[in-house]
């Protein structure tokens, strides 16, 4: 078993389960349910499929004596990165009903962190799709699972060709084990990795049901919706605000689109009538912009979430009258705390905050730089803890030490003005790290690839505002020796193993870095005033 580094303490865990929100269930025992309470009903569709709840539930025992047959134990964790395809939710309910440990990586990553990820995990096994938008996976899995000894399997969704396929799994009832305890450790993801690499994120089935319950409820979902999963389905915005995860918990139907395009997606949500769908800024304006000219029907559409990076109030306010629906924004973290404006919020609140938690016992503070509560209206540091945000990573204590206080509340690094109506407006980050159309990037991860290349003296990676995507990266570099190109750079990051978002959008030579009087500056000063040298040299150039 893993050890549970977020453990409640005994009384606040007692608190949670009294007032209800940890009400026991598991994801299995929400799915079966579910499967008998109305087994014909159309739980999923996908490229071609459409499973009924039974069906689903069904293929997920079939999942979970097929990676049982292979020799995995409850506890064990399996890596999985799928991209939006129906078995997404037949293997992770399969895992779920094997008390497998899912851990969720995202289809753009690469061997540097998958390895990571499997590494830090002790991972038995890794799931993948076998091609998908041009990118062989099963390539990938072969470099993974010779770097990664507790690596015994990779399961393939298509041809597997030396691995094990997963539709030759077979059922057998008699593999499967009782169901996992509410309060075990149900699934990781990662975190945005704001500061050097990725953490694992534990939740547990307890916590994160009620997050994505109530969220469904926060959401008006019911068993009447169709929710279109756009964003990458591992990531926790689409899995449970409110989700496939919060879709399928009302017995509503999950539409997977391989793509957010709006060619793709406006076409799903005319053939399947989607009422709810989640979307990041920069695909929520390119949203705006196709449907001036579609002739796709978009009139089923109820509510959109928009969330993972700031959005512009002039571009919220332009979702009603075009789209012709309801705005919802989102501000959420896979650590935990999820705020939601609400349906019947007054459009200023709508259009111009990122909402409030979702739980009464969702503590919020906001601090000033010497850790002092800042009055209401002004920005400071949000820190929370509550029923659903987690008290550590997984193994990883030197990152806990830094991002919990010692009484559990985790520090988001966000920077949020609280209003007197409670809701938050976020106004931006304390640390470094780079928000791209939602993707976070750590500035310290990449400077540190930049260092490896021979090419490369020092390099420093900041922020710059971009009009598209929010933020976009721009990594200074002092060269070594004969100076590179910058398509060289690029190239060169490329062969990092890294998920290509985090390949720098713009590189700046510079000879040397500023440092102070004493010939000392910190990292976080030097990326500061590089940003702002940078904006105003932009500036004064317009
Ligand atoms: C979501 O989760 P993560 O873990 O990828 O990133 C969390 C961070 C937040 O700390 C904040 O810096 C930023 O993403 N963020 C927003 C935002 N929503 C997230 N910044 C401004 N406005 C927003 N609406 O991104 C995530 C998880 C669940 C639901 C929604 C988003």
């Amino acid at each position: 078993m893993i050890p549970v580094t977020q453990i409640w303490p005994q009384d606040v865990a007692r608190r949670y389960r009294e007032k209800g929100y940890w009400n026991g269930e598991t994801f299995t025992s929400f799915l079966n349910r579910r499967a008998a309470m109305h087994p014909d009903r159309i739980a999923v569709v996908g490229d071609g499929v459409g499973w009924s709840y039974a069906e689903l539930q069904t293929r997920a025992e079939t999942v979970a004596a097929g990676f049982l047959a292979l020799g995995l134990a409850p506890g064990e964790r399996v890596v999985v990165q799928l991209p939006n395809i129906a078995e997404f939710l037949s293997v992770v309910f399969g895992l779920f009903r094997a008390r497998l440990i899912p851990v969720f990586a995202l289809p753009a990553q690469r061997l540097t962190e998958i390895r990571h990820f499997a590494q830090t995990a002790e991972a038995s096994a890794y799931v993948v799709k076998d091609r998908w938008d041009e990118f062989d996976y099963r390539h990938l899995a072969r470099a993974v699972k010779a770097e990664v000894p507790t690596l015994r399997h990779v399961v393939v969704v298509g041809e597997a060709e030396e691995f094990v396929p997963l539709d030759g799994f077979t059922p057998d009832a008699g593999l499967l084990p009782a169901d996992a305890a509410p309060c075990d450790v149900a699934f990781m993801q990662i975190s945005g990795g704001t500061t050097g690499l990725s953490k694992l994120i534990p939740r547990t089935h307890d916590d994160y049901i009620y997050s994505f319950r109530e969220s469904a409820r926060i959401c008006g979902l019911s068993e009447k919706s169709v929710l279109m999963v756009a964003l990458p389905a591992a990531h926790n915005f689409p899995m449970s605000s409110p989700g496939f995860f919060g879709a399928l918990y009302v017995g509503a139907r999950v539409v997977m689109s391989s793509s957010p395009s709006p060619d793709r997606a406006f076409a799903l949500i005319e053939r399947e009538r989607v009422t709810t769908t989640g979307l990041v800024p920069p695909l929520a304006l390119l949203w705006l912009q196709a449907a001036d000219t579609t002739s796709a029907d978009l009139s089923s559409l109820e509510v959109l979430h928009v969330g993972g990076a700031k959005l512009m109030p002039e571009v919220a306010r332009r979702v009603r009258p075009v789209l012709g629906c309801t705005l919802q924004q989102v501000f959420g973290m896979a650590e935990g705390l999820v705020n939601y404006t609400r349906l019947d919020d007054p459009e200023e609140v709508i259009v111009s905050t990122q909402g409030r938690p979702i739980s009464p016992d969702d503590e919020v503070l906001v601090l000033d730089d010497r850790g002092v509560p800042a009055p209401d209206g002004t920005p400071g540091h949000l820190l929370t803890r509550g029923p659903y945000t987690i008290r550590g990573y997984h193994n990883a204590p030197a990152a806990n030490q830094r991002a919990f206080t010692p009484d559990g509340f985790y520090r988001t690094g966000d920077i949020v003005v609280r209003r007197a109506d409670g809701n938050l407006v976020v106004q931006g980050r304390a640390g470094d790290h780079i928000n791209r159309a939602g993707e976070k990037i750590s500035a310290e991860e990449i400077e540190d690839h930049l260092l490896a290349h021979d090419n490369v003296f020092d390099a420093a990676v900041v922020s710059i505002p971009d009009d598209y995507l929010g933020e976009r990266s721009c990594a200074f570099i002092i060269p070594k020796g004969e100076k590179p190109r910058s398509a060289a750079i690029k190239a060169f990051m490329r062969t990092r193993g890294l998920a290509d978002f985090k390949v720098p959008d713009q590189i700046v030579f510079v000879e040397r870095f500023e440092t102070t009087a004493v010939g000392k500056i910190s990292r976080k000063e030097l990326r500061a005033r590089l940003r702002a040298q940078f904006l105003e040299t932009q500036r004064e150039k317009q």
